[in-house]
């Protein structure tokens, strides 16, 4: 499969990794949109949130156990951050391998455009 991000995952593709354990892996955003932007991914292809189910759902809870602890260490946990997660054309989904954003450092806008 041509997925750019099974190929981060799998480290035949660079990218800055700030974190990584056996079921995921956390790295920062190639075209940030704030002074902290990173995204985080599971290791195992999952195309976007259309695609959780129960045979998957504890990577994504895994996920959303590490973005907290990611956050205190990089001390945006105070300050606030947010994660997004686009699905879909609409949603504004450009690559199909499920990913959560984490943007913080800047007071961040709402409704997002
Ligand atoms: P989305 O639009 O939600 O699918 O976000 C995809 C994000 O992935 C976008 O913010 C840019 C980022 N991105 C795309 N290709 C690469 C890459 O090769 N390396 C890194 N670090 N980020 C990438």
């Amino acid at each position: 499969m041509d997925c750019i991000f099974c190929k981060i995952a799998n480290k035949e593709i660079d990218s800055d990794i700030i974190y990584e354990d056996d079921k995921i892996i956390a790295f920062n955003d190639l075209n940030p949109q704030a002074p902290t932007h990173f995204l985080v991914i599971p290791k195992k292809h999952i195309a976007s949130a259309n695609y959780i189910d129960s045979s998957n759902v504890d990577i994504i809870a895994h996920i959303m156990m590490v973005i907290p602890k990611l956050a205190k260490e990089l001390k945006i946990d105070n300050s606030g951050y947010r994660i997004v997660n686009n699905c879909g054309k609409d949603g504004g989904q450009s690559v199909d391998h499920i990913h959560y954003h984490v943007l913080a450092g800047r007071q961040l806008q709402w409704p997002p455009g």
